[in-house]
């Protein structure tokens, strides 16, 4: 059977609990929306987590796939393809780049910078065998691999999955002077996100990006911004480090990097820290493919050329101010940048999820994260009157609690 609760069932019977999605079924999306199967529309206010910022099926990325599908998906890094070079070309001209190295989902990206910067910190900065510590933020999201659980903080990340990997050292997100602390001969890096997503939508105190750079300077310590949500237009800039005019020295970018077609993900670096890499010591069989690669260029384009970057500084100003003159008793705060925007609910309100239930019943997809927060995330192509009317219907479902 092809019914919606045909289908919820078999998801669960068949599929691990790992997830816990609202009961939509989606079959379509186009834009801003997305339909279920019972034709009904929603306006996409999540976007795959900012996997989907050009918005959903985007016909020039799809067309760029189609034809790369239909002459040449993979080869293998055993051998070279065509589409490679070219989107290193791009990807560094449009991020001032001078290394990249392409993988698949964003924890990969994570788990390659990881790598590549211990050895650097072996090789070029001269800490001792085995001692290198990376600093990582507390409430950090990375992904989900062994490599980053053993370094969250948050139990159902990490609970039960141990031993972990030693050389982490965790500091409060946003805390120049903790993070000052941490700091010693051995310390290699300092991976942070530019705005913390998972921990819902965190944007640290002015000035702290800035003194982060000048004491990673300072010390020798490669600054890596994980931008994979960040990243490519999410806040309103190409990426979150533009708003404090700071550049990393290895940034990660993944998700709407194909516009949600196909996971792809890169590490962008300096020539040092990617410079450690030698012939088989890191790679992946996917990493770098013809299809990857074209699709990606076809991401980026759009990217920049139809002014989804500007929109998104834009339409994310407009959501905000209208959600912030929302009168409710229930709304604690409203907060982010460019179109990463969050609505944390005072505790009484009971938990989010119930009005992102609410939400969906009026055609928003939201989704609800540590307990009282509601992120809002839409595609970067969303227009004026689809934001007013989203608007409306958050005051509608906040208003009348
Ligand atoms: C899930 C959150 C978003 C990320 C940052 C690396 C990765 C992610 C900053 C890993 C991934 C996702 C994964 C998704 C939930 C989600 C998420 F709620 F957990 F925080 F986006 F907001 N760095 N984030 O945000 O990338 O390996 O998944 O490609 O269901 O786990 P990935």
């Amino acid at each position: 059977m092809n019914t919606t609760a045909a289908l919820i069932e078999t998801e669960y019977r068949l599929g691990a609990h790992n997830y816990k999605p609202l009961d939509v079924v989606l079959s379509r999306g186009e834009g801003v929306y997305v339909w279920d199967m019972e034709g009904n529309r929603y306006l996409d206010c999540l976007s795959a987590y900012s996997a989907v910022n050009q918005g959903h099926c985007h016909p020039k990325i799809f067309k760029a796939m189609m034809e790369q599908a239909q002459k040449l998906t993979l080869t293998s890094r055993a051998f070279r393809n065509d589409q490679l070079a070219h989107f290193y070309e791009e990807i560094a001209a449009l991020t001032g780049s001078h290394k990249v190295l392409p993988m698949n989902s964003g924890a990969e990206a994570v788990e390659t910078a990881v790598k590549a910067v211990r050895k650097w910190g072996y090789e070029v900065k001269g800490v001792a065998e085995n001692k290198a510590e990376i600093i990582v933020c507390s409430n950090n999201f990375h992904g989900r691999t062994m490599g980053i659980v053993g370094f969250s903080t948050d139990p159902d990340a990490r609970t039960g999955f141990g031993p972990f990997a030693p050389g982490f050292r965790v500091v409060p997100f946003g805390d120049i002077d903790a993070f000052r602390a941490a700091i010693n001969e051995n310390t290699v890096a300092f991976l942070v996100e530019p705005i913390q997503g998972e921990a819902g939508v965190i944007v640290p105190p002015v000035g702290y990006f800035t003194t982060v750079r000048e004491l990673c300077t300072k010390h020798g310590i490669t600054l890596i911004l994980d931008e994979i949500q960040t990243g490519l237009g999410r806040t309103g800039k190409l990426l979150a480090e533009e708003h404090e005019a700071i550049e990393a020295d290895v940034t990660l970018i993944g998700k709407a990097l194909s516009g949600g077609f196909y996971p792809v993900s890169a590490v962008l670096s300096n020539s040092e820290v990617l410079g450690v890499l030698k012939p088989g010591q890191h790679g992946s069989t996917f990493g770098g493919n013809p299809l990857a690669c074209a699709i990606a260029r076809a991401a980026l384009k759009a990217l920049t050329e139809e002014g989804m970057i500007e929109n998104s500084a834009k339409m994310g100003e407009r959501f905000q101010k209208g959600l912030t003159d929302i009168r409710s008793n229930i709304i604690k705060e409203v907060r982010g940048r460019g179109l990463m925007l969050a609505v944390e609910l005072v505790p009484e309100a009971g938990g989010a999820r119930k009005y992102c239930e609410a939400l969906k019943q009026l055609g928003i997809l939201a989704k609800d994260t540590h307990g009282d927060t509601i992120r809002i995330a839409p595609p970067l192509v969303i227009t004026a009157e689809q934001v007013d009317w989203a608007v409306e219907q958050f005051a509608k479902v906040l208003a009348s609690a």
